[in-house]
């Protein structure tokens, strides 16, 4: 069950990672957040009022209602409403490691602060009206950014920039009512301002702009989870040194032997920006013994689960008619990738749509990231601004409402059901974008957006 969301409650949690650094940072937030930050540092009446805002006080700071010094920190206070939560806001640098900043944590709570739940203090923002649903949505996905598109990604959507295209279509929808109405008001007259065939028009321009959104949404998905990379081929076809070379260290064992890999493994990297997990395989071939065999079905696993797959063939060699049946059976995109170029003929020149790569040499290496991301980020690797992108299964599920509704007004209208009855289709529409944006957000959807934040964010 959701948990009751009071804003009445000061809350504090440490903001950087436990453990061993040089500094820690502790967050304090709500109404109480300046008064118990002055009793940490033991203030008499005359300074507990003097706190200048957004200026570092360096003080030192008590066990509360005693002369033990914790530590020396420094204090910033930020004011209702011009603070990260929009409420006011105590952030207390300390020494690092693990004791001194659990033990500020505890003096809080001691002095009446509550220990902060995942994700509450970007909470307390969004319900502060600082930031939208997806730009909360953001901070998380800017956090847990591993490649740079998806920090940049996240970037233009903390920026508003998904936020400002919902706004923009929600717009368009209420736009849509507007017409709908003036129909109505004008039903007799010869010369209504607005015919059901220019309406049905607008409602379809609309649909085709909610398309082109939603058309982004497996890339977003991409983005967060990286596109699964499977490198497969026939054993010794140079798979594992490709994957290293991608990686950019020795992680896969290589051997002239056939049968090396026989467990798949796995890296998460960044190519030409974009996060792809990379699974090497097992090579491919009949009669193998038990464990390669093993091996082999796992392959077939990931395989049947690839966003890509960069089938290996040494150079000069060509995919035999199994190959080729078994390569058409993939459902998603595959590059044929020809290893160990640099021991090719003088003479050999790739193909049409084949990819000559080297290991050994490096030769290669770049024109396959830059297929492999193109391949998989097309939508959003045009152009130098960045394009709002659907990020999320919540935005994406949504948008997919919203679209559907206003594509069933304009059928609704071109086969003559009646306004009054067509309109309720733009209302579900508009309240899905409105979820989208957070304009109505109920405790549990809070909870599905919060529950994958740290605490302390
Ligand atoms: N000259 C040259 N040799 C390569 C290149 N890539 C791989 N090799 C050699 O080819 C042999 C097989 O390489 P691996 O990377 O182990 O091949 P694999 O496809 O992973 O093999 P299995 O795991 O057995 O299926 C090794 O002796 C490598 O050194 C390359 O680009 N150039
Ligand atoms: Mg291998």
């Amino acid at each position: 069950m959701a948990e009751p969301r009071s804003l009445l409650d000061t809350i504090v949690a440490l903001a950087t990672p436990p453990g061993v650094g040089a500094v820690a940072l502790i967050r304090l937030s709500g109404p109480r957040a300046q008064e118990i930050a002055s009793a940490l540092a033991n203030d008499d009446e005359e300074s507990a009022t003097a706190w200048p805002e957004r200026r570092c006080r360096l003080r030192s700071l008590y066990r509360p209602g005693s002369d033990d010094v914790l530590d020396r920190a420094l204090f910033t206070l930020f004011r209702a409403p011009r603070s990260y939560t929009g409420e006011d806001l105590v952030e207390i640098s300390t020494h690092g490691g693990v004791s001194i900043p659990a033990s500020v944590v505890d003096a809080c709570v001691a002095l009446g602060a509550r220990e902060a739940r995942r994700g509450e203090f970007t909470q307390r923002a969004f319900l502060n009206g600082k930031l939208d649903l997806t730009q909360a949505e953001a901070v998380g996905d800017l956090v847990a950014a591993t490649s740079p598109k998806r920090r940049a990604v996240a970037l233009h959507q903390l920026e508003r920039g998904l936020g400002e295209r919902i706004a923009h279509l929600r717009g368009e929808v209420i736009g849509l009512s507007a017409l709908l109405v003036q129909h109505i008001d004008f039903p007799e007259e010869d010369d209504a301002p607005t015919s059901i065939e220019t309406i049905v028009s607008q409602a379809d321009q609309v649909t085709c702009e909610m398309d082109r959104l939603l058309a982004t949404a497996p890339a977003g998905e991409l983005l967060r989870h990286g596109a699964v990379t499977v490198l497969a081929g026939r054993p010794n076809s140079g798979k594992s040194s490709l994957f290293n070379a991608l990686v950019g260290t020795e992680r896969a064992i290589v051997t002239e032997e056939e049968g090396t890999t026989r467990d798949a493994i796995e890296a998460v990297v960044s190519i030409a920006g974009f996060p792809f997990r990379l699974v090497d395989t097992a090579g491919l071939r009949d009669g193998a013994g038990r464990v390669e065999q093993m091996g082999i079905e796992i392959a077939h696993r990931y395989l049947a689960s690839a966003d890509v797959v960069l089938y290996c063939l040494e150079a000069g060699e060509a995919p035999s008619a199994n190959e080729t049946a078994f390569l058409r059976s993939l459902s998603c995109p595959i590059v044929k990738v020809f290893t160990k170029w640099d021991l090719a003929p003088e003479s050999a020149a790739p193909g049409n749509g084949e990819l000559p790569v080297s290991a050994v040499s490096g030769e290669g290496l770049s024109d396959l990231k830059e297929t492999l991301r193109d391949l998989v980020f097309q939508g959003i690797v045009e152009g130098r601004d960045e394009v709002p992108v659907v990020t999320n299964a919540r935005q994406a599920d949504l948008l997919k409402q919203a679209r559907a509704e206003v594509g069933g007004f304009g059928k609704a209208l071109a086969a003559g059901i009646p306004p009054e009855v067509a309109a309720a289709h733009l209302k579900t529409a508009e309240s899905a974008l409105e979820e989208i944006l957070g304009v109505v957000a109920t405790d549990d959807v809070l909870d599905r957006v919060f529950r994958d934040f740290c605490i302390g964010k």
